[in-house]
């Protein structure tokens, strides 16, 4: 009888958003991404959705409405899981099946199906808990309407309108939800800015030079970033944010010439800096808040930067942890003596100076697929794990089983030996535990870190950008026919499919010293993603150009080799 009613309701409320004709959607690595005009239907399906993973999971779930670094005029949508990372890659098949049902009838009749399937507790005998929030795009507050009323064709499902938020804010709250802490907006702000504040009280006073300057620059991307930093840094002691591109009224459109993703690719300054800003410490966030970069403006009279990115944060903290991980264990006894797993993952995107550099450091450093869920899952096995990708997508993970052995270190150092080198770096690691979010990359928490780090070490945005030299590298992109031709293996390093293509690239790198190239089908746009990598950024450059050229010829339309 319940489950009747149930049909009925999403029957009505399902008609009343027909799917677009024509177009094939994909969960992608990050979700379902599109123009605006075309995802109320999508949007109110993953409504449904998310009520029946919250069903499911027994938990709070959350929904972003978002398309990050992408055009204004595009949006899209991704579901957080009850950890507050992305949703299990189990359902993907169900999201995009369900996203792509030719009507109201069909979409029930899946429905239906994957409930029996998934034992999902229908039909109001269970209630659900959803949390939604959206960036600052304007076709947010409509998309954001069309999520609810899937959300409400579920009996028993609850939505929760959290408003504008950051990606990572809405991550970070579905997790705390779910442990029972704290988890409101304020919240946040106050964890971060007592974590940071934590670790500038911790800087050795030797250090507290003028070397480094205390105010930085923030390019917001015209987004919800530089809202939100406007309002974190109300509550920052010992430093001086400046926001540029802040969203505000007549400051520019979201995402064009300016942000994180922009900034890494084109390698040249955002809108609203320039000579002004010469040698300064500046970083940019993209779209959603969930990737950062660092540059320095180079010279008076040009747009060049110079870049430190995703790669160089990851640097940074890997020393900065390793540090203070050899403090706190160097005077342990060697029968007390816990052997701290530390890990780094990158991507193939990862300069290869930069993994030259972490393995000098005698760092564990893995690779994994290109995209944020994998990168999360390798990192969770360790108990310390860095990830980050080159793009400025990154964060730590701290095992719960090595939090509870640092707290009970810090306590007993606390009565043994309190104010000792070796407690400050229990506190430490303690503070970037609570400082990173734990549930995903986020910019405002990650330039947290990289500031209070540089204080620590005494250390300007150069001297940081000097810890390795970036070999020259080219991303180039290739429309083909059909990208889901390109199989890759190995992490993305190698093609497998089409035959012959790997031969074609591998004879190109041979005429480079030092040179390294790949291919992938991008996860979020129709075209093959091409890297190249050598001595000198001619080198890059032409071996990029080689490698397209076969793409296109093994690939592009009316190409042989299909
Ligand atoms: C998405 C991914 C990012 C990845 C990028 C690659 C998330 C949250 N974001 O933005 O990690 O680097 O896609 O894009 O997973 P591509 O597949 O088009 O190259
Ligand atoms: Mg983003």
């Amino acid at each position: 009888m319940e489950e009747e009613k149930q049909r009925s309701i999403l029957l009505e409320s399902a008609s009343r958003f027909p799917p677009p004709q024509g177009v094939k959607l994909s969960y992608g690595t990050s979700g379902f991404r599109a123009d605006a005009s075309i995802l109320a239907s999508t949007v109110f399906r993953v409504g449904i959705l998310a009520a029946l993973r919250s069903l499911k999971t027994r938990s709070v779930i959350g929904l972003m409405i978002t398309a990050s670094h992408n055009r204004v005029s595009d949006n899209g949508i991704k579901i957080a899981d009850p950890h507050g990372g992305m949703m299990t890659q189990e359902w993907e098949p169900f999201a995009d099946a369900i996203a792509n049902a030719s009507d109201a009838e069909d979409l029930v009749q899946l429905i239906s199906q994957f409930v029996k399937k998934e034992n999902i507790p229908f039909g109001g005998v269970q209630s659900a808990e959803i949390l939604l929030a959206r960036d600052t795009r304007p076709s947010g507050e409509a998309l954001l309407e069309a999520a609810k009323q899937g959300i409400s064709a579920i009996i028993g499902a609850i939505a929760v309108n959290m408003g504008i938020l950051t990606t990572p804010q809405l991550h970070w709250m579905v997790r705390c939800r779910n442990k029972g802490m704290k988890a409101s907006e304020c919240d946040y702000y106050t964890q971060l800015s007592s974590s940071f504040g934590c670790l500038m009280d911790l800087v050795p006073t030797e250090m507290m030079s003028d070397a480094v300057d205390v105010k930085l620059t923030v390019d917001g991307a015209n987004g919800v970033g530089g809202e939100k930093l406007e309002e974190l840094k109300k509550q920052l002691k010992g430093l001086v944010i400046e926001v540029k591109n802040s969203g505000k009224e007549g400051e520019g459109i979201l995402n064009e010439g300016v942000g994180a993703d922009f900034v890494q690719k084109e390698k040249v300054v955002p809108c609203g800096f320039g000579s002004n800003d010469d040698g300064i410490r500046c970083a940019s966030l993209d779209g959603d808040a969930d990737r950062l970069v660092y540059f320095r403006v180079l010279s008076r009279n040009s747009s060049s930067i110079d870049l430190v990115d995703g790669d160089k944060i990851l640097s940074l903290f890997a020393l900065f942890i390793k540090e203070q991980l050899f403090i706190l264990c160097k005077e342990e006894k060697e029968e007390n003596a816990y052997l701290v797993k530390l890990g780094v993952v990158q991507t193939a995107y990862a300069n290869g100076a930069s993994t030259d550099y972490l393995k000098q450091l005698g760092l564990e450093v893995v690779l994994t697929p290109t995209g944020v869920k994998y990168l999360h899952e390798k990192a969770a096995e360790y108990d310390i794990g860095i990830y980050f990708e080159a793009n400025g997508h990154g964060t730590i993970l701290f095992s719960e089983h090595f939090c509870c052995w640092l707290e009970g270190r810090n306590n007993d150092l606390a009565s043994t030996d309190e104010g000792s080198e070796c407690q400050k770096a229990a506190l430490r690691l303690l503070a970037v535990s609570k400082l990173i979010n734990q549930a995903v990359g986020d910019a405002l928490s990650g330039l947290l870190l990289v500031e209070a780090i540089l204080q620590y070490m005494g250390w300007s945005i150069q001297r940081w950008s000097e810890l390795y030299k970036d070999l020259p590298s080219r991303q180039l992109k290739v429309k083909v026919a059909d990208r889901t031709a390109v199989i890759t293996a190995n992490e993305e390093t190698v093609v497998v499919k089409p035959l012959g293509l790997q031969e074609a690239i591998n004879t190109e790198i041979a005429k480079y010293p030092q040179a390294r190239s790949f291919i992938r089908p991008s996860g979020t746009e129709d075209v093959i993603r091409v890297y190249a990598e050598a001595s000198t950024q001619e080198a890059a450059d032409s071996l990029a150009q080689s490698v397209a050229r076969h793409v296109d010829h093994f690939l592009g339309f009316g190409s042989s080799h299909k």
